[in-house]
Parts: structure tokens; sequence; C-alpha cells
């Protein structure tokens, strides 16, 4: 089976172009990650190209309107020819985006994601491709936090998603160890690397032992404390 094909949809399309940079450019130009980005307001109706309205009901802001959002998602669907897709919509009010959510993501063959601005996007968008054969639609947030729009969450996925891409990694050693040596679900252990002593601080005795069962323990129970310590920050 082939690696995930990714369409992002936004009205700022040069919000994504740090995807040309680094290990995921690199995959991208070698054909292993295939990611295209759409201008929204390519698909805007109206001499004023406008993608958004005022909200039903009154309130503050503008709405996405759906019109567009249907002609974008139906154009990426046509280009792409596979049969069933996963439409990625980023709100605050979505499902959290976690590891898990990563994995299963970089095993989906084709994901679109809708990066909406204002207020969000109409939500008959979402109710709309739920009820359509051949679509799954997620609404997802990155977090409890609240960002202008859904282009710096999308970027967020694509990076864990991407790094998960066979491939993709150059050394796959570190997800390796992400997957199999780290205490489930933890945070990771302490770090070095030379000078082993520096402005008066040394590196822990253990890691220059050669010892790598003991250096292996050592990890582990360094990862448990950190996350425990985090836990007690963030009120358990
Ligand atoms: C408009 O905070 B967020 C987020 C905020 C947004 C939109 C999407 C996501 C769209 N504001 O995750």
């Amino acid at each position: 089976m082939s690696n995930v094909k990714c369409d992002v949809i936004s009205i700022f399309p040069e919000y994504f172009l740090p995807l040309k940079l680094s290990i995921i450019g690199k995959a991208r130009e070698s054909g292993i990650l295939d990611i295209q980005i759409h201008d929204l307001r390519d698909q805007a109706i109206g001499v004023h190209k406008s993608v958004d309205d005022t909200p039903y009901g009154g309130g503050a802001g503008m709405v996405m309107s759906p019109e567009p959002w249907a002609r974008a998602i139906e154009q990426v669907c046509d280009q792409r020819n596979i049969p069933l897709r996963t439409l990625v919509i980023l709100t605050p009010a979505g499902e959290k985006f976690t590891q898990a959510m990563a994995r299963e993501f970089s095993q989906t063959e084709h994901l679109i994601f809708a990066s909406g601005r204002y207020e969000g996007i109409d939500q008959r968008v979402t109710d709309y491709y739920r009820a359509q054969p051949g679509f799954t639609v997620r609404e997802v947030s990155i977090g409890d936090y609240v960002l202008n729009g859904g282009e710096v969450a999308t970027l967020v996925m694509l990076e864990s998603i991407a790094r998960l891409v066979p491939g993709v990694l150059g050394n796959p050693d570190s997800l390796l160890e992400e997957s199999h040596s780290l205490p489930q679900g933890n945070l990771e252990y302490p770090t070095y690397t030379k000078p082993a002593s520096w402005r008066g601080l040394d590196v822990p005795e253990v890691l220059l032992s050669g010892n790598h069962s003991l250096i292996h323990s050592w990890r582990m129970q360094e990862a448990a404390l950190r996350s425990e310590r985090i836990s007690r920050q963030t009120g358990e």
C-alpha cells in the first residue's frame, strides 16, 4: 500500500511554506510525501471573491461560507481519484489530537485538512460530509488554547504525521526508540552531549560508564520522574 496523500485547504496558502524546508521538504521533493496546498479563495463566488458572511443568530465576527469549502473539497477528491478519504476539520471544539491519531492518520490513504479562519466554518460542511459515502469527518483540536485559525494546527499535525511515514526520517532508530524503549505515553529522558563538564555542570556519571543496561534503567527512571513532575505541575 502506498503512502498517505494530503491536501490542505486554506485562505492563507503561504502559512504552509515551512513544509518546503528540512526533512518534510526533502521527503516531498523525493516523492515519498505528497502534500498539496490549495487556496480556498480560488473557489470563492462572485466578483468580490468572498468566503465569509455574518453569523445567523448574531454575534461578533464572520463565519466561513459552506459552498467554497464544498467546491474545494470536491476538487481535491476529483484530482486524487481515491475512493475513501478522511476530512479533518480544525476547530477548538474538536477531539484532542494525539500521537495515536497521528499514527492512524499516517496509515490513511487520503487526508484533507480544512484550515478555517474567522469564527470557523459553517457547521453544515461537517454535517454534509458526514452523510456522504466515502467520507470520514473528524473535528480536531491540537490543544486547549485558541488560535486565530486552523493553519498552525494543521502544520503541527502534518509534521507529526509525516515523520511516521516510512522513509521520511533518514534514521528510523528514533521512531523505534519512541515506540519501545520509553515508558508508555511518556516524556523523553534528559539528553547530554560533549563537553562532559560545562560551566560547572557534569554529565551524569552513569552515561559515561559504558554499561548499557544500567544506562537504560537510569533513562527509564528519569523519564518517569519527569512525567511525575509535569503531572504535579498540571494538577494530575
Ligand atoms: C477559526 O484554536 B484552534 C482553531 C481556531 C480557529 C479555527 C480552527 C482552529 C478557525 N479559529 O484549534
